[in-house]
């Protein structure tokens, strides 16, 4: 047998988490209800204090408030808003955000980064909010203050001594708003990349993808109204009760208009199954059972399942002809494709039977509108893109585009990811966009498509890369094969993270490396000496404005908006045709652009400003247009595969806890699934839990097989007995992250395959025991000290 390669992740157990601690209780089958807001009131007083909290919380996605950092999920038209219009979760998130726990100097001068990077995300995220810019010099063992000026003369220096722009990187992440997100993407174009990797290429980039060939545009094809119109919804790899909450509400109202709701999902989350709604009393006692059907798909197995749908509604003929023939093509060769479907195979990849599959065709078929929603379960595997292709042809053999109460709803996660996109961060912005940056500006943005998440990982791996620039989020955290690309990340000479907590990223650092601190969502920004206000755009692309409250923690913050412009002027001089000190003045000029450059926003400032905002133009959605080359949309067929475990492997999936948000761990707790204290486990079926002779709280170390040959590692997990199809698991992201490997990433659409890695589930080896294996440290105790020292052994 050829010796492996090990890549063990050290990163935790961490010594400030005592998994030893955790307890596992019974699973919690209603979600919100009186504990959600108990829990929510805590959490905001217990961090921000009564005043902070009463001021944050009332303006909370109000129309002359700001928006919520939890999620994309869009707000009910004004006039129908609640005066609480939040969920826990979104409390939690302003709470960690508006915390009055401060982060100063002497802080970073009492804790060495060494001593930081030994610390949990969880711990470093507690410390509070940074106060300052902070640089930790080459060799440094501490990061030290430095003042604005000096910051972005450092980056200018760094990125001016570059032989190409290519040799540099900007990471976006999702909350980042419309204003910042258009002055970035110019400042980067400016400089002469296109290397703009963003969130979106680890959450929705399968969605682009797949609605961009078939429908013509990446976005979803519906509103708040549609949902609540809806006959049928069905909701997929989706786990609304922790990650939107207020989704909740409209599936709630979707079915007093009497929908049927259809949850497909390896596990039976606990808001699908009774929803408890806080904002009226008779909600609060009783609550709502949400889905009329639970489907436990096998993980992976929602390609098959589409197509199995679609296969029936052909052969019932459920179809909308007239909508076929005059939107659509590709009937013919789709209808021959399904014409002989291999029901062993569907019934093999989705671990469901054929009358399962039926039961489900059968709802579909007998609905007059349909919405599909979906998120993470589906995009983050190596299908995904072909398993979204599916979800459409379902959609358009009924003619579900375009009509009230119907349609495809990619569920968007960061609350502004969407709008991100829109404004141009993306590295394969089409050549329109680009053409408008250049009429408008006067200069040449480069061409060549540039580097995305996983693109700028193997760069930075391959000594390509120089300079890693992210504005906002946990680049480190947050992307795959934490032993890669930790070591990935240590090869560029310099790494600036903007950010208003501390995170992985900044403990895991180039030769030189930068904290700047920006003003949050939930702050007053009075850049240029005035009030100013952002726009953001939600998950159903309405666009507004949003304004915060509250006094800033610091008066060394800066807005995002300010920090670019102030890079530029810094980086690219005063002879730059952009109006950088004319944006940072007044982000009125900045809107302006955005009308002149940015497809569908004419009239941008004028039009942020009406109560509740406005709708982008949806070709689909508005007039059925359909902007693909033929101008149709385009009905496809993919071939059905099944995903292949070998024996004794299981299938992975790396998901949210109810006490996180993404890298961000607001606590321990995952409630609806029954875990208390910890983090650091692995939920199994109680039969395979029973056939590796486990037993319920064994300790066991998680290995991934991939066929680099690499093994690579995460240890110490709980095993907790739960509810799930055969053959799958599922662990905490980011805690599992070192198992999904770097080149494991969907096709098309290149996102991390964080939905289905194939690992074994291992009693803790001692030193030295294991294939090749060489490694020193020896305990594997829960709760044990850990360093953080990647291992590459052979
Ligand atoms: N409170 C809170 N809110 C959040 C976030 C957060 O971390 N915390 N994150 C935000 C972000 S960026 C995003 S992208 C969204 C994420 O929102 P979700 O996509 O809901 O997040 P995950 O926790 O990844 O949940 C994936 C769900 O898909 C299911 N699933 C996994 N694999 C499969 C599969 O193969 N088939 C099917 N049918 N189901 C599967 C899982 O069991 C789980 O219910 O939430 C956003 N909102
Ligand atoms: N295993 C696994 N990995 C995943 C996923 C998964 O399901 N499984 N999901 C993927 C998905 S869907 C996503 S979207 C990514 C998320 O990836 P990211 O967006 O990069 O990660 P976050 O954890 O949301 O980033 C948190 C950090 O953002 C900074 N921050 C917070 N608010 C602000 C702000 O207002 N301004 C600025 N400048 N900074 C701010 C804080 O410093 C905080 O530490 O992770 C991906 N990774
Ligand atoms: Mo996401």
């Amino acid at each position: 047998m050829p010796a492996r390669l090990r890549n063990e992740s050290r990163q935790v157990p961490a010594r400030d988490i005592d998994e030893t601690e955790v307890e596992i209780e019974s699973t919690s089958h209603a979600a919100a209800g009186a504990t959600a807001v108990a829990v929510a009131m805590r959490r905001a007083i217990g961090q921000m204090g009564v005043r902070r909290t009463a001021s944050t919380l009332t303006r909370l996605n109000q129309v002359d408030g700001f928006d919520c950092q939890g999620c994309a999920w869009p707000d009910p038209a004004p006039g129908h808003r609640h005066a609480a219009e939040f969920c826990e979760n979104g409390a939690k998130a302003v709470a960690e955000e508006a915390t009055r726990q401060l982060l100063d100097r002497e802080f970073f001068a009492s804790h060495s980064v060494e001593d930081l990077a030994g610390r949990s995300e969880f711990w470093l995220g507690k410390q509070g909010r940074i106060t300052e810019p902070m640089v930790l010099r080459p060799g440094a063992t501490h990061y030290t203050p430095i003042s604005w000026d000096d910051a972005f003369s450092t980056i200018a220096g760094h990125l001016q001594r570059l032989d190409h722009p290519d040799q540099a990187t900007f990471y976006t992440s999702g909350k980042t708003s419309n204003e910042a997100a258009f002055v970035y993407q110019l400042f980067v174009r400016a400089f002469g990349t296109n290397n703009l990797p963003d969130c979106s290429n680890m959450c929705h980039e399968s969605s682009g993808s797949a609605l961009g060939q078939t429908i013509g545009i990446g976005k979803g094809s519906v509103s708040l109204e549609d949902i609540h119109q809806a006959k049928l919804l069905l909701v997929v790899g989706q786990n609304p009760g922790t990650n939107h909450p207020r989704m909740l509400s409209a599936l709630e109202e979707a079915k007093s208009n009497g929908a049927k709701i259809i949850s497909i999902n390896p596990l039976q989350e606990a808001g699908l199954v009774r929803f408890k709604n806080p904002q009226h009393a008779k909600g609060l006692a009783v609550g709502t059972a949400l889905a009329d059907l639970h489907v436990p798909i096998r993980l992976n197995g929602d390609l098959a399942l589409f197509q199995a749908i679609g296969a029936l509604l052909i052969e019932w003929d459920a179809l909308d002809h007239d909508f076929l023939a005059e939107y659509t093509t590709g009937l013919t060769e789709y209808a021959a494709h399904v014409a002989d479907l291999d029901w062993g195979k569907v019934e093999a990849s989705t671990g469901l039977t054929r009358e399962q599959v039926t039961e489900v065709a059968r709802m579909v078929a007998d609905s007059p509108a349909t919405i599909t929603c979906w998120a993470m379960g589906i995009t983050q595997h190596h299908n995904a893109v072909g398993t979204i292709k599916e979800i459409v042809n379902v959609a358009l053999l009924q003619g579900n585009i375009g009509k009230p109460g119907a349609g495809v709803c990619p569920v968007r996660g960061h609350s502004n990811v969407q709008g991100d996109r829109t404004m141009g961060i993306w590295e394969r912005v089409p050549d329109h966009f680009l053409d408008a940056i250049r009429d408008e500006f006067g200069f040449e943005p480069p061409r060549e498509h540039g580097l995305d998440t996983v693109g700028s990982i193997q760069a930075l791996r391959d000594g390509k890369i120089r300079v890693f620039f992210g504005m906002g989020g946990n680049f480190v955290g947050a992307a795959p094969d934490t032993v890669a690309t930790e070591s990935a990340m240590r090869n560029a000479a310099l790494t600036v993270h903007v950010s208003t907590k501390l995170n992985r990223s900044h403990v895991v650092h180039g030769g030189e490396a930068l904290i700047l601190p920006a003003l949050g969502r939930s702050e007053k920004d009075l850049t240029g000496g005035r009030a100013q206000r952002v726009t953001v755009e939600d998950s159903m692309s309405a666009v507004h404005s949003s304004r915060g409250p509250l006094d800033p923690p610091s008066e060394h913050l800066r807005s995002e908006v300010d920090i670019v412009c102030s890079l530029a002027l810094a980086t690219l001089g005063e002879e730059s045709p952009v109006p950088w000190a004319a944006f940072r003045e007044d982000y009125t000029e900045i809107r302006r652009r955005i009308a002149r450059v940015v497809p569908g926003c004419a009239s941008y400032d004028e039009k942020v400003d009406q109560p509740g905002g406005f709708v982008l133009p949806h070709p689909p959605r508005d007039n059925r247009i359909f902007e693909t080359p033929s101008g149709k949309a385009v009905i496809t067929s993919t071939p059905l595969d099944v995903l292949d475990v070998p024996r004794g492997r299981f299938l992975l999936q790396t998901m949210r806890s109810h006490d996180q948000f993404n890298t961000t761990i607001y606590g321990l707790d995952d409630r609806y699934r029954g875990v208390k204290g910890g983090r650091r486990v692995i939920f199994v079926n109680p039969e395979d839990i029973r056939d590796l002779g486990y037993a319920e709280g064994d300790i066991i170390d998680l290995v991934s097989e991939w066929h680099d040959g690499v093994e690579r590692m995460a240890r110490s997990f709980r095993v907790v007995p739960y509810d799930q199809p055969r053959g799958c698991v599922a662990a905490y992201y980011p805690e599992a992250n070192a198992l999904v490997p770097l080149d494991s990433t969907a096709e098309k659409s290149n996102q991390p395959v964080y939905k289905s890695v194939v690992v074994r589930l291992d009693r803790p080896q001692e030193a030295g025991q294991g294939e090749g294996d060489s490694h020193g440290s020896a305990d594997q105790g829960a709760g044990s000290h850990r360093e953080d020292h990647p291992h590459h052994l052979s």
